[in-house]
Formats: C-alpha cells, structure tokens, sequence
C-alpha cells in the first residue's frame, strides 16, 4: 500500500517536533522549514533535513506558501503537514499545494471556506439538523435590525463577527440600553480584526461549558469521533487546560454530541482529523454548535491518551489514501487526561512574555507524564512567535489521579532563565473548584478573584501577626528587655521575622 517517503512539515515548535515523531515511528523521513531565530531550534535539529524559508517575521517565512512549497520541490517531500496555526486554514494555500502536484495532510479547501465563515457554517449545522444557539444566519442590516431581533431572541444577546472567532468582535449584552455601543463597537472590532464589519447576534448561553469533539474521517467515507475535550478553562479566548473527558460528560452526552459533530462533518464531506466546537450549557447539558476548526488542534494528545489512537499517524494514513485503522466501534475512552499549556510569560506581572534563555531545562517524567516540547536546555524561546513552549499532559485512570498526576509532574518541571506559567498551573490544580471539575469559561475570573481574596487574607493575618510582634517587642522594651535585633534591621523587619514571616 503507499506510503509517502518524505514529509514536509510546514510549521515549528512542539507542534512539528510532534509530527515528526509520528514520521519517524512509519519510516518516513521528514524535511523541517525554519526562519532565520530558529536555525537551532528543535524542529531543525530532530528533522532529517531542514530549508531556511526566510527572516524572523512570520509573514516572509512560515507563512510564505510559496517558500515552503519550493522549499518540498527541492527535497523531493511527497506532502506537507502544516500543524496548527500559520497555513493550516488557508485554502489558498492548500490549492497552491495540490497545483505543486505535492499533497495536503488536512482537510479539502471546499471544507476550510464552508467551516471558515462563522454564519455559513451555522448554516450547515442547522442544515444538518444539529442544534444551534438561536440567533440570526444573516449579518445584522442596521442596529434597528438588531434591535428587533435581540427582542425576538431575548436577552441576554450575544453580538459576534460574522468573520470572526476566537472571542474578538464578542460582545454580550444583558440590556436594550446597551445595545448601541456594543453594536458599533463589535462592528468595529470586527472590521479592525477582520477587514469585515458584518456581526450578527446570538442569544447568550449563560455560564457555558466549551467542549469539543474529535472527528476524524477518510477518503473511503469512514467517519467516527473520539469523544470530547472540556476547554472551558480559557484567558482572554485561549485555551490554558484542557481535558479528556470532561468533568460533566455521560455516555449518552457523549453519544448525542459526536453524532451532532459526525453530521456536521458529513455535512461537507469532511477528510482528516477535525473538531466541532460546542456551547454546553450547565443549566439542563443542552448543547449548541459553535463553529468547526478544520485543523489538528493544540489539545489533541488528551484525546490520543485517553483513546490510544494517534491522531497525526491517522492524519499520515488518510492522506495516503488509507482506510481508518479503527471503526466508531473500536473507539473506547479508558481513563482521563489533563493538559497545562506551558507558556515562556510571567504569571506574577499579567503573563507577559518572557523570551529568552533557557538555562536550566528539567522535564517531568514518571509514570502518566507527557510533554509535548518543542525547546530544550540552552534553547532560545523567541518573541518573534507564540509562546508556548510545550504542553504538559498528565494521564490517570480517573481524574483524580490525572490531578494528582499533574501536580507532581508540575512539581518536578523546572525551567531556569525564563518565568514560565508552571506556578500559575500549580496554584489552578490546588484550587477547589478546578477538582470540583464545576468548570465554565468563567473559570479563571473566578479563581482570580479567589486568589486575591486568599492574598488579602494572608496580608490581612500577617499584618494582625506582625502587630502582635510589635506588641510583644515595646512590652518587652520597657521591661528592660531587649529581643535581639539583627543589626540595622528596622522595627517591622525585626517584628516580622519574630512572628516568623521573614521568609514569606
Ligand atoms: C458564546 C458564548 C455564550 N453565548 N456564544 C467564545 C469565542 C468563541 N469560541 C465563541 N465563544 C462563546 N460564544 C453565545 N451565544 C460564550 C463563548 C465563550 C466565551 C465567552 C466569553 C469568554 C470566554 C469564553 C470561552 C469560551 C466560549
């Protein structure tokens, strides 16, 4: 049966190291691209060869199609797999390949468009009889037209771009007064992101859960999905953990939203991996299509950890012209998954990035441990590009032990050079709520405010404790008795290492 020789693996970090682990595990060698920051990132060096595409901006080398194709001419690589992010949604792109006579490991181009524009694939999901959240399928005309309809739908409404995703151009509106400035401004929004100012509205799913699921499907007309993904623990509508199943999924949830994605898939005749996003709300579990990303997503490994099945060897196969190596009825979720994307950026100043150096790398291992990474000791982690340095999963057979998993393999995780978001992840993994599992995507404004609750009632204490110090410490003085004070060290600092605070 074919089997392509040799890969071209148009993207960098975690996620090409990742694919080319998959090449290497079926013989096929693999040809990394890179730009000039990282001629000796990982990618370059795992890969059999590596081309130069271009300087650091993103837009003269990783998304350069045309460098990246001569780029496969030249080595002689049969396909490109373009990851996640830069091209992996570029119809365009995906054109130009096939026009190279070289094939795309991912989805048709036809697929992409349909799936691209949010109000077109609502279209299809409502076509396809999966529920939607009730709203509009046409851009608003006028802001009166958004008025009639926001009371048609009920408030609470939400405005979104039509052009959109990913959260910019959202605007929830509780109230009628409110309406005006969040129409104009999510047009606005919507044009400065876009180049497209056409919104349309939702009614507001309230405190909903985001899952997901993986469906995945061949050229033989094999379709199945890999149950769900729980990403409601988001910051500014990126994803930060995610796991496999989710805290609130049964079996017949599971069952009725894989076939709603299932038929979403079909629906446009989908081929290769893919994910159908869903609004779940925690009210009554009634679930709704939110839009399908046509890509291998960053959270796939709690899916292959809890199935067994390797999703990029799957990629690999289907654009080969292979079947499917399993049936929907083969599919089996044993266990849970948790994943905490590694980020370079400082959680202690509003987790801003923090590129540089690394000088000390030391990686989790042990039983349950995955890290999917794409630097090692003495990297360089660039501010040219995102940056995640890698996800951290953690595997058990229920989620507790994933969470207790977790937290060791976040104990153990040590990073010197650069601050890391590892302290943020073991501060979320202690929280009440996060193993409650009564997650929604208002999950990090909740443990904020929990955070700083806790923060001012340490202070609040210490301060208590310190007065008490002070205290004890005139008393003592005017017995006469003077406690040892370390030379030139102040009153407060003298009180607060009394009451044993010094090193907090
Ligand atoms: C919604 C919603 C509630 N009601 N739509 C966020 C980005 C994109 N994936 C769609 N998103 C949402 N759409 C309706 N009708 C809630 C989200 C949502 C979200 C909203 C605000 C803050 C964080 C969020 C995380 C996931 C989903």
């Amino acid at each position: 049966m074919f089997m392509f020789k040799k890969i071209l693996i148009a993207n960098r970090g975690e996620i090409a190291v990742r694919v080319m682990r998959a090449c290497r595990e079926m013989g096929i060698s693999t040809v990394a691209v890179y730009s000039e920051p990282d001629a000796d990132a990982l990618h370059v060096r795992m890969a059999d060869e590596a081309c130069l595409i271009g300087p650091a901006q993103s837009a003269e080398s990783y998304l350069r199609g045309d460098k990246i194709i001569a780029a496969a001419k030249e080595t002689g690589a049969e396909a490109i797999h373009p990851g996640y992010g830069f091209l992996s949604e570029n119809a365009g792109f995906v054109r130009q390949v096939a026009d190279a006579g070289l094939v795309f490991i991912g989805p048709a181009p036809e697929a992409m468009e349909s799936m691209g524009g949010k109000i077109s694939a609502r279209k299809i999901a409502i076509a396809a009889g999966v529920p939607v959240v009730p709203g509009t399928t046409e851009p608003l005309a006028s802001f009166e037209d958004a008025q009639k309809t926001a009371v048609e739908v009920g408030y609470p409404v939400m405005l979104k771009a039509a052009a959109g995703g990913g959260g910019k151009g959202m605007r929830l509106v509780d109230e009628p007064k409110e309406l005006r400035s969040a129409f104009d401004n999510a047009r606005s929004e919507a044009l400065a992101g876009f180049g497209d100012d056409s919104v349309y509205i939702e009614k507001a799913v309230l405190k909903p859960r985001h899952i997901e699921i993986q469906v995945i499907s061949d050229t033989h007309g094999n379709y199945a999905h890999l149950g769900e993904r729980e990403c409601s623990i988001q910051r500014r509508h990126q994803k930060v953990i995610e796991e496999s199943p989710s805290p609130i999924n049964d079996a017949d949830l599971r069952a009725r939203m894989g076939e709603c994605a299932v038929k979403v898939a079909k629906a446009v005749e989908y081929v290769g991996a893919g994910t159908v996003e869903f609004l779940v709300s925690d009210v009554d579990r009634s679930f709704y299509f939110l839009e399908m990303n046509t890509r291998l997503q960053v959270e796939h490994p709690v899916t292959e950890l809890v199935t067994g099945i390797d999703i990029v060897r799957e990629q690999i196969n289907i654009a080969a012209g292979r079947e499917l190596s399993f049936s929907q009825s083969d599919v089996e979720m044993r266990g849970h998954a948790i994943e905490c994307r590694v980020y370079a950026e400082d959680p202690e100043n509003n987790f801003l990035p923090s590129p540089g150096r690394i000088r000390r790398l030391r990686l989790p291992q042990g039983p349950g441990v995955r890290d999917d990474g794409g630097v090692y000791e003495g990297a360089d982690v660039s501010i040219h590009y995102d940056p995640m340095i890698s996800k951290l999963c953690a595997y058990g057979r229920d989620r507790m032990e994933a969470i207790e998993r977790m937290r060791r393999a976040l104990v153990e995780y040590r990073v010197e050079g650069i601050k890391t978001t590892i302290p943020f992840f073991r501060e979320v993994l202690a929280d009440e709520v996060f193993v409650a599992g009564t997650l929604d995507t208002g999950f990090i404004k909740g443990f904020n405010e929990r955070r700083r609750e806790s923060d001012v009632a340490i202070e609040a204490e210490d301060l208590a404790t310190i007065a008490a110090a002070l205290e004890f410490t005139s008393a003592s003085k005017a017995k006469g008795k003077q406690p040892a004070a370390s030379k030139g060290e102040s009153r407060w600092a003298s009180a607060a290492r009394i009451a044993g605070l010094r090193d907090r």
